[in-house]
């Protein structure tokens, strides 16, 4: 660890899952449906046929999970908060089984010395408002505020930190436009009106979390650092509409109050005909935010194409004339993701550059991967692969710092395996596995290496 960059003492280390992830017990003390449960029905939606029916059952071993978190030495745990078990048609009051599991939560997390980080929204939509048009619909919205309140009523004197929503970007666009996400839709303008949903989503909240209370507020945006492929100028304005539908779509209207310059190229009609935005929307929206939250894995290299579909009223929006190009040189992990940490670094000191003052500062709140785990006869994991995948992204943090990146924290993902969406069990992210048969928990050679950097920094 002597040469490992050294951060200031009260940067934050972390780690964090999601609620559909890991919690099971769908239908335990009132829980409503979300669009998950259904999905995960749906056959051939999700691999091996897997739900989250069970999950980690972190729902009943949470304190065997908080004490996971202690010996880990992290100073903050980032968790969801699962809306159906909140309010279960997604409207109403709240149901006091479901929210009570939350302040157990919070208050075993303070007993052991961790700080808790709610994010209130990691993708699991009731699912009756799905019903009523989800994401697409402006009511969805509203409906969003009024459970930020109830939750944050009942724990915001306890959480110091609130991320709205995580990564809209596939909320939108793998939910609405490519149709691997739940609800699992594929259509065109769908995905626009949802974006702008979920934007209007988090602006509602963001006073309402501050009136209840919350110290820090911000949102979790998995922004990507997109490259062309050549310097070919085909490629270059490629490469600008891929990032206008990645991270500028999120960026522009949260930290300039504006839709992007770049948006009508990208989407053409698409955008031109929309009529979900309305007058004082960006207002809402670009409300200051305390920090931002990033997650990230790895960068995009794209190249010119054609629309994949000629005709427009069928053409999704996430069909914007470009293409990956892959990174054939980098090593890549085993959802097949290149790993390029300076990436990282670079998509920060970008960012700064671009919004300077106006970007506020920054907790990566999600990064790590997912590898070819096989536990030895002990049930160990030696991922030497995940620990040189977060020590080059830590490092690429440092430089970031270091070049004047306001970097104020990290958040390894995940604690725990867990379901990872389509992918269902079949791709371990955690620096615990999980055996899903017994529901053992063992510390992978990673949890060992990231307790050991973080002892070091004390
Ligand atoms: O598991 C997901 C998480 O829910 C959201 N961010 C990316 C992770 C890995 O794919």
């Amino acid at each position: 660890m002597s040469d490992f960059p050294a951060f200031p003492p009260d940067f934050v280390f972390g780690a964090a899952t999601a609620a559909f992830q890991i919690e099971g017990a769908t239908r335990e003390d009132g829980r409503g449906s979300s669009i998950w449960d259904t999905f995960a029905r749906r056959p051939g939606a999700v691999a091996g046929g897997d739900t989250g029916d069970t999950a980690c059952d972190h729902y009943r071993r949470y304190p065997e999970d908080i004490a996971l978190l202690k010996r880990l030495g992290v100073r903050s745990y980032r968790f969801s908060v699962s809306w159906p078990r909140v309010q279960p048609a997604g409207s109403g009051p709240a149901n006091a089984a479901g929210l009570a599991f939350y302040d157990r939560l919070v208050d075993a997390l303070l007993d052991a010395g961790v700080e808790p980080a709610v994010t209130l929204y990691h993708w699991d939509l009731p699912q009756e408002l799905e019903d009523r048009g989800g994401w697409r619909d402006r009511d969805t919205a509203h409906r969003f505020a009024d459970y930020a309140r109830l939750v944050a009523d009942a724990l915001a004197d306890r959480v110091p930190r609130w991320i709205t929503l995580n990564e809209p970007w596939c909320s939108a666009f793998l939910g609405y436009a490519n149709g691997v996400h739940a609800p699992g839709v594929r259509a065109g303008t769908p995905a626009l009106a949802a974006a702008h949903h979920l934007l209007l989503a988090h602006g509602l909240a963001v006073p309402v979390l501050r009136g209840a209370g919350a110290r820090e507020t911000g949102i979790a945006l998995n922004l990507d650092r997109v490259l062309p492929a050549t310097d070919d100028p085909r490629d270059v304005a490629a490469a600008l509409r891929a990032e206008t539908q990645r991270n500028l779509i999120w960026t522009e209207p949260l930290l300039g109050g504006r839709y992007p310059r770049s948006e009508d190229d990208t989407w053409e009609e698409l955008v031109r005909r929309q009529t979900f935005r309305r007058d004082g929307d960006l207002d809402v929206i670009s409300a200051p935010l305390d920090f931002l939250g990033i997650n990230y894995y790895t960068p995009s290299v794209v190249r010119d194409a054609p629309y994949r579909d000629a005709d427009p009223r069928t053409r999704t929006a996430d069909d914007n004339r470009f293409e990956g190009a892959g990174m054939p040189e980098a090593r890549h992990t085993a959802m097949g993701w290149p790993v390029a940490p300076d990436t990282l670094r670079d998509l920060l000191v970008e960012l700064r550059e671009r919004y300077g003052d106006a970007l506020p500062p920054v907790h990566i709140t999600e990064n790590g991967s997912a590898e070819e785990d096989v536990p030895d006869a002990g049930g160990t994991v030696h991922d030497a692969d995940r620990i040189s995948y977060l020590d080059g992204h830590l490092r690429a943090v440092a430089a970031a710092r270091a070049e004047g990146v306001d970097v104020r924290g990290y958040y390894v993902w995940s604690l725990l395996d867990n379901f990872e969406w389509s992918y269902g069990y079949g791709k371990r992210f955690g620096l615990v596995h999980v055996d899903y048969a017994t529901q053992r928990r063992v510390p992978k050679d990673s949890y060992h290496w990231y307790r050991a950097v973080i002892a070091a920094q004390a």
